[in-house]
């Protein structure tokens, strides 16, 4: 039986999905993240050396990568299924294209736009080349998707699988609304049953939501600078007032978040109690979304 090793919250949700659309009989074996540098556990370099998840372990074999785990399953398990094409076909072309090209390529700008992100003004320079990047790759996607409901086809395939974790952290990055064919698809994929009984399976996974985009962002900035004129604070934003104090914190996902409490008002200016942990929001408030990922993070 297949035993995919899933680390919560990545990449492993869409091998999930994948084995509850082929409705194949599988086992989860369960990594957690460290809660605050976001990476895999010791533990999973005791199934393959890279210690990354999606890692499968099935009749004696270990395959990682998520292309090769989706081929491998699609290949052994279901090579009839209409989620992969005919070999032959010109559409298993694209297919193949699609499951190299996710890790291989579109991937490089969304992860250096997390890393450089948390240079702060050393990665200026930097900034041009990843963001004329991701216009690049994920111009080419939505465009690929222009008129069309899947990637190869007319229908589902592995490639969409495999692809599904692009649109996803775009849409974490609160990009999505400059790419309407990848939004659609993104809502197409997710309202899909066995998608939806992965996430049940898979547990919390934040990629699935997408934050807002970038004309919502904006007012929300603004709404934050109002807040924090209103608390005497400046050089961030404000979320949602808590009842019993300041979050003081700065809203792009790719920047360093910090939360103040009590109000300053209660200390003096730079003697704050800060934390970087959302859970320190005041009980029966919920942070704003862009706070929700722990700083330190440093995996996807
Ligand atoms: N290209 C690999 C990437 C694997 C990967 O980096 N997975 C992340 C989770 S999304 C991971 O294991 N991160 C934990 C760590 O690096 O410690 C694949 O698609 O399988």
């Amino acid at each position: 039986m297949i035993t995919v090793h899933h680390l919560n919250d990545s990449r492993s949700q869409r091998i999930l999905w994948l084995l509850e659309e082929l409705g194949l009989a599988y086992e989860i074996a369960r990594y957690q993240r460290d809660a605050t540098t976001r990476l895999a556990p010791e533990a999973l370099k005791a199934v393959h050396p890279l210690g990354k998840s999606p890692v499968i372990t099935d009749e004696g074999r270990t395959i990682g990568e998520s292309g090769a785990i989706i081929d491998y399953i699609l290949r052994r398990h279901a090579p009839d299924s209409p989620l992969r094409p005919d070999p032959a076909s010109a559409a298993f072309d694209d297919y193949e294209q699609w499951l190299h090209y996710a890790e291989g390529s579109a991937m490089l700008p969304l992860m250096l736009n997390m890393y450089v992100g948390r240079l702060g003004e050393a990665g200026a320079p930097l900034h041009p080349r990843i963001e004329s990047e991701i216009a690049n790759h994920i111009g080419y996607v939505n465009g690929a998707l222009a008129g069309r409901e899947w990637l190869v086809g007319d229908h589902l395939t592995g490639a969409d699988i495999q692809m599904s974790f692009i649109g996803e952290v775009t849409g974490a990055f609160g990009r999505l609304a400059q790419y309407p064919n990848i939004e659609a698809w993104v809502g197409r994929f997710q309202a899909r049953p066995a998608y939806k009984a992965a996430l049940e399976k898979g547990g919390p996974y934040s990629f699935a939501r997408s934050r807002p985009s970038p004309g919502r962002e904006k007012e929300r900035r603004a709404e934050g600078a109002a807040r924090m004129r209103a608390c005497g604070l400046s050089g961030g934003v404000c979320g949602p007032h808590p009842p019993a104090g300041c979050a003081v914190g700065f809203p792009s996902p790719s920047r360093e978040r910090v939360f103040r409490f009590p109000p300053p008002s209660a200390k003096p200016p730079g003697d704050e109690q800060a934390s970087e942990d959302p859970a320190n929001f005041p009980p029966g408030v919920t942070p704003p979304d862009e706070f929700q990922r722990a700083p330190g993070s440093l995996s996807p």
